[in-house]
């Protein structure tokens, strides 16, 4: 279906969410119609912060918002959900667009899938009246729904679409910043420099490029946590294993997108500083991974954050030699340490996707941890 008779069908004028691949044709049409920041779209930082973004828009006008996300942020969610949107609280209609990875019958990675299982049930459980968005569905379909579960949004319910592979079309838009220096590259170059430190890289394409390049290199993976879903929880994680493991040095590889969501965690790293523990933010100020809309990371100066919680911090790299410098710096650091590197948008179109599973992930890791 056209996203543009979608949103017809749906009668929506605000919109708030997290970028997500599945739903790539609404959040390319939002960007090419309203950009990211204005009063009609907002990128949130995480999925919870946009149930809330919609609700001052509810109160602010009486009207009805919708909020997108992946399936992987309805953890997010559920607080705002059940404790300020849900008709027995402030009771405040809203529709939630829900792309849908780990869906019955298609095969998708491991961390997507027990969340696929529950995505229907759990959205039932919490009074959210749901349409399953198949690739054939039609516009007038949507509408006939929508009305016929109009009381229930009268009352201050919610509804959602829980969106299948391929149900929306929009023609792909293009990301870019202007920065020379590829992800990948940069997580080569920490690689070289990173010795017998432990890594714990952020969910999305990091982890995916970590794995590869290390295959690569012919190293294992026992020194690595993939972190390949809880997005924005890599840098707590980190922190767990640094306070418990102070003679081991852990790198966090973290992505802008990822340090937004969960920023607090930032000052609480900054708060326990163990000192052998470095923070590097791969900042492309792109939710890249899931295919390149922006962050808030442009209006944001991470190293100056990031001072202010208690970091030592270290110039930002923009290019592959000033990366290379920072790293030697990082080298000899004996306290809590940032560092920023600028990367261009993209990533290899023949990338792969990590070959051992979680669960053997974390037993190597702990087997190098003890
Ligand atoms: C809670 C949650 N919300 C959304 C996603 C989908 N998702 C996976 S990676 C990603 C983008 C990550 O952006 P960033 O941290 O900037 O890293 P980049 O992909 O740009 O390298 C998103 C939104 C997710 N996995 N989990």
């Amino acid at each position: 279906m056209n996203v543009s008779e979608l949103i017809s069908a749906l009668d929506a004028e605000f919109f708030a969410g997290v970028p997500d691949s599945k739903l790539r044709p609404l959040v390319d049409y939002l960007m090419d119609t309203y950009g990211a920041n204005g009063p009609a779209h907002m990128i949130a930082a995480n999925e919870g912060s946009a149930a809330a973004l919609a609700a001052g828009y509810h109160l602010a006008t009486g009207k009805m918002p919708l909020i997108y996300l992946q399936n992987s942020g309805l953890g997010n969610t559920i607080n705002p959900l059940l404790s300020l949107l849900h008709k027995e609280v402030y009771a405040i209609p809203c529709i939630f667009v829900i792309g849908w990875r780990g869906e019955p019958d298609l095969h998708d990675e491991p961390q997507h899938l027990v969340q696929g299982r529950l995505s229907l049930p759990l959205l039932e459980t919490m009074g959210v009246k749901t349409m399953v968005l198949t690739r054939d569905a039609t516009s007038a379909e949507v509408a006939s729904w929508m009305k016929q579960i109009r009381p229930h949004l009268e009352e201050g319910g919610q509804c959602a679409l829980l969106v299948r592979d391929g149900a929306l079309d929009y023609p792909k838009r293009k990301y870019a910043n202007a920065h020379p220096l590829r992800r990948e590259d940069a997580i080569a170059r920490i690689l070289d420099a990173a010795g017998d430190a432990v890594i714990v890289a952020t969910t999305g394409k990091t982890g995916r490029e970590l794995f590869e390049l290390r295959e690569q290199r012919g190293e294992d993976h026992a020194h690595d946590f993939l972190t390949v879903g809880s997005m924005g929880h890599a840098g707590a994680i980190a922190l767990g294993i640094a306070l418990h493991r102070p003679q081991q040095r852990v790198i966090i590889l973290d992505g802008d997108g990822a340090a937004l969501m969960h920023m607090g965690a930032l000052a609480t790293i900054g708060a326990a500083a163990p000192p052998n523990l470095i923070h590097i933010l791969l900042n492309n100020e792109a939710h890249e991974s899931v295919g390149g809309a922006p962050t808030a990371a442009s209006t944001v100066h991470f190293p100056a954050v990031a001072e202010n919680l208690g970091y030592h911090v270290l110039p930002t790299a923009q290019t592959a030699d000033e990366l290379t410098h920072a790293l030697l710096q990082l080298h000899d650091a004996r306290a809590l340490t940032f560092l920023e590197v600028r990367t261009a948008v993209g990533s290899r179109a023949d990338l792969g996707r990590p070959t051992t599973t979680p669960h053997e992930n974390k037993e190597a890791l702990m087997e190098t941890l003890r």
